[in-house]
């Protein structure tokens, strides 16, 4: 396997820290035993943990007032790969890839799927893109796209998203994400119902092209492009949608397309129950899309979040597998490093819903024992389990502490090097 980072260098970081986290370790283990739990189970549990990475997250993102560009920041899909080859290597949480189209389209897919696995690198969802124009289209989405008044500019978008899930054959991947900008910035600009049977429309003859192992994920989101009226604007609608699509059509769930202070984890029960939850964007977020890091911002609600996908793990079994994926931007940090501890966060956030004692929790719940039942929550989620995932991580072959390690490896200062700006380089789409 091809890797991006000398080994030898990450053999050397983890001798530096074996030691102490080996008494950090044995020191967590004990205070798990006293509460009946075994420090080794959870270890196998965090060692099989897996989120996807977004290819544009490698890229720095920017605001609609500036990008500021990153030191040697990748100029198209096979620099990304090399990045999320880096993010895979440090943390091994993170195996498979979420290609966006056309950001990521080149002459030979088939050859960009080798050099992914030349890197032990799988492909994840596909993602469409019909929220901009790109140079040489016959129709511009100004005015929307899988919900335009046009018949051919819905042909154009639709025909986009089946040109994705080809390429995603190509790629090995199984699922399709349709996130759509499309809705009204004034009152009056659209008919509610008559954009929402034409985004149906569409969605039909997209979903006429699936294969018949792929799932699409319909993706939510407030508002931004649109501010009026966003047609595919919450998971109610969602819901509806893909209820009407059929079974494979499921909802994305990305955790900043919501209103503040919107219970995240009960929308994420309700599609859960009704078998609809097909996957999440993680990222989190203050006033709105924010797409800052995982964790960062409300470490609990991801907690919670979390909280509620055991609870379905433990009432459906096996059948229940939501797509895991960061979808962030990165405007002011090195997104190698945010991407390193995303992913662990959220890896974080999976083991510390192992610790809830759920058999435990409904007695509670039962007697109506408030105090008690938030606190079986509350103890689950101070539960420092660093040592857990960094265990995890050394047996793994991965970093115990993989930005430390990353920034013992002069990786970006050499990118800076060996990738010097080049103008119109995709080096990230939102902006
Ligand atoms: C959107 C949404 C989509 C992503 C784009 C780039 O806000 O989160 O998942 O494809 O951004
Ligand atoms: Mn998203
Ligand atoms: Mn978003």
């Amino acid at each position: 396997m091809n890797t991006m980072i000398n080994e030898g260098l990450v053999a050397e970081h983890n001798a530096k820290l074996q030691a102490n986290l080996d008494a950090d370790y044995a020191a967590l283990a004990g205070v798990l035993q006293r509460r009946g739990q075994d420090i080794e189970q959870l270890t196998a549990l965090a060692q099989t943990f897996a989120v996807a990475v977004p290819t544009w997250g490698a890229g720095t993102g920017g605001t609609r007032f500036a990008r500021f560009p990153g030191v040697g920041e990748p100029r198209n899909i096979f620099e990304k790969l090399e990045d999320c080859a880096v993010i895979n290597q440090l943390t091994q949480a993170t195996p498979a890839v979420s290609p966006h189209f056309p950001w990521d389209k080149v002459s030979d897919t088939a050859a960009l799927r080798e050099i992914a696995q030349g890197y032990g690198l799988a492909f994840d969802a596909v993602n469409s893109n019909t929220f901009q124009d790109q140079l040489g289209q016959a129709h511009t989405y100004k005015h929307g796209s899988l919900t335009s008044q046009s018949a051919a500019v819905r042909a154009q978008a639709v025909e986009h998203n089946i040109e994705c899930i080809e390429l995603g054959r190509a790629l090995g991947s199984k699922a399709l994400t349709v996130w759509v900008g499309d809705g009204a910035n004034f009152p009056g600009q659209h008919n509610l119902r008559g954009a929402l049977e034409r985004y149906l429309d569409s969605m039909r003859d997209i979903y006429g092209a699936l294969p018949a192992d792929w799932n699409i994920f319909i993706e939510h989101k407030l508002f931004e492009p649109a501010f009026y009226a966003t047609t595919i604007a919450d998971w109610g609608t969602s819901f509806a949608c893909a209820t009407t699509l059929g079974p494979k059509a499921k909802c994305l769930v990305d955790l900043g397309h919501h209103a503040p202070n919107t219970n995240i984890e009960m929308i994420v029960a309700r599609l859960a129950q009704f078998g609809k939850l097909g996957g999440f964007h993680f990222n989190d977020s203050k006033y709105g899309d924010d797409d800052l890091d995982s964790g960062s911002i409300n470490p609990f609600q991801l907690f919670l979040v979390f909280n509620e996908l055991a609870d379905a793990a433990e009432r459906e079994g096996s059948t229940f597998n939501p797509a895991y994926m960061l979808d962030q931007s990165h405007n002011v940090t090195d997104p190698i490093e945010s991407l390193m501890s995303s992913a662990v966060e959220v890896q974080r956030a999976f083991i510390q819903s192992a610790l809830v004692d759920r058999a435990g929790l409904r007695q509670l719940q039962e007697s109506n024992d408030v105090h008690a039942s938030a606190q079986a929550l509350k103890q689950a989620f101070r539960t420092d389990v660093s040592a857990i995932l960094a265990m995890a991580r050394l047996r793994s072959g991965a970093a115990i502490d993989p930005v430390a390690c990353y920034r013992t490896t002069g990786y970006r200062e050499a990118r800076g090097v060996a990738r010097p700006p080049k103008a119109g380089a995709s080096s990230s789409g939102i902006v």
